[in-house]
């Protein structure tokens, strides 16, 4: 593997599934595959799960890890090609991802979207400006589109937990009062698309995702209906593709309930608003696999961290 941006750059889902579970019994088994080697996390948002799980899985692999608040901590950068730099922009993108390729051996990068510009956000600018002037690998910790990292641990955590051969899994949206990216969704469905599951989406109208990516998978817009005998539950909020960025509704029969889950798994990437999203009483119980994904998130990380180590 030569770089990590979206669920495209996997050969083989199943192997990379089965080496995270592998990594999962012995995470130490790889400590000299890093040695001397540093990965830089640089977040322009906030996070909890993707810096602490992808620091740690580069520490398993015996890694040094540098990490840069680029919204708060560094200069403000221009991504523009032949701009005349006399606004607020203080360095370009190009010496920018020059210089951090000398001091690190990966790069990984969380840039959400704009959800205002439609266009750039598609385009996936920042991210793709980065992997164009970094001489080093990328890995996506969630960009404008897509969150590959989360959609491995997803397919982990689906693989672990499946009784059967062939497992229903439903997308639900659920509601939220501001307005989230598609990146998640966008690359949960992918996932499922190239594993062997029973795969639907359910949404109001109106919320859509786009279209290139849930081409061939089936839109149901009766959730009831969607959920019936589901055994995997994922529900995520994001706002509408179409009428790009906005909430259009926020209604709460959408949300989530242990009648709405009957027999189910629960899956959320986290970070859920209770009682928004999903009621207590499922994340609270033994059907809600919340805490276990998330756990999912260091050896996700570290299988593809170990993929790119092994073809530098
Ligand atoms: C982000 C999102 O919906 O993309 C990050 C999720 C991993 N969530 C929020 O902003 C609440
Ligand atoms: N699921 C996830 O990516 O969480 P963080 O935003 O906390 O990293």
């Amino acid at each position: 593997m030569k770089q990590y941006l979206d669920l495209e750059d996997i050969n083989d889902l199943d192997g990379l599934i089965q080496k995270a579970i592998a990594l999962k019994s012995n995470p130490f088994n790889h400590q000299d595959l890093g040695r001397n080697k540093t990965i830089g996390l640089l977040f322009f948002n906030s996070s909890l799960r993707t810096r602490l799980s992808t620091q740690k899985a580069a520490q398993n692999l015996g890694m040094n890890v540098m990490t840069l608040d680029l919204k708060t901590d560094s200069w403000q950068l221009e991504f523009e090609d032949g701009s005349i730099m006399d606004a607020n922009t203080a360095e370009h993108i190009k010496e920018a991802a020059a210089v951090i390729s000398q001091y690190v051996d990966i790069m990984a990068l969380r840039a959400f979207p704009t959800l205002t510009d439609k266009a750039q956000d598609q385009k996936e600018t920042i991210l793709k400006s980065f992997q164009k002037y970094a001489s080093v690998p990328v890995v996506n910790m969630e960009s404008a589109t897509a969150h590959p990292l989360q959609a491995l641990t997803d397919a982990i955590t689906i693989v672990e937990h499946s009784t059967i051969k062939r497992p229903k899994v439903v997308l639900t949206w659920a509601p939220h009062p501001r307005a989230l990216p598609h990146a998640v969704p966008n690359s949960f469905a992918k996932a499922m698309q190239m594993m062997d599951v029973d795969f639907c989406i359910t949404h109001p109208k109106g919320y859509q995702l786009n279209p290139e990516i849930t081409r061939n998978t089936r839109i149901i817009y009766d959730q009831d209906e969607a959920l019936m005998n589901a055994d995997f539950v994922y529900a995520k909020n994001w706002s509408s593709y179409a009428d790009y960025g906005k909430v259009l509704c926020n209604d709460q029969s959408w949300m989530i309930t242990s009648k709405k889950l009957n027999n189910a798994k629960f899956m959320h990437c986290l970070p859920v608003r209770r009682n928004v999203i999903v009621s207590d009483q499922v994340l609270d119980s033994d059907q809600s696999l919340v805490i276990q994904q998330a756990n999912n998130r260091t050896y996700a990380a570290q299988a593809v961290l170990k993929e790119l180590l092994e073809s530098m």
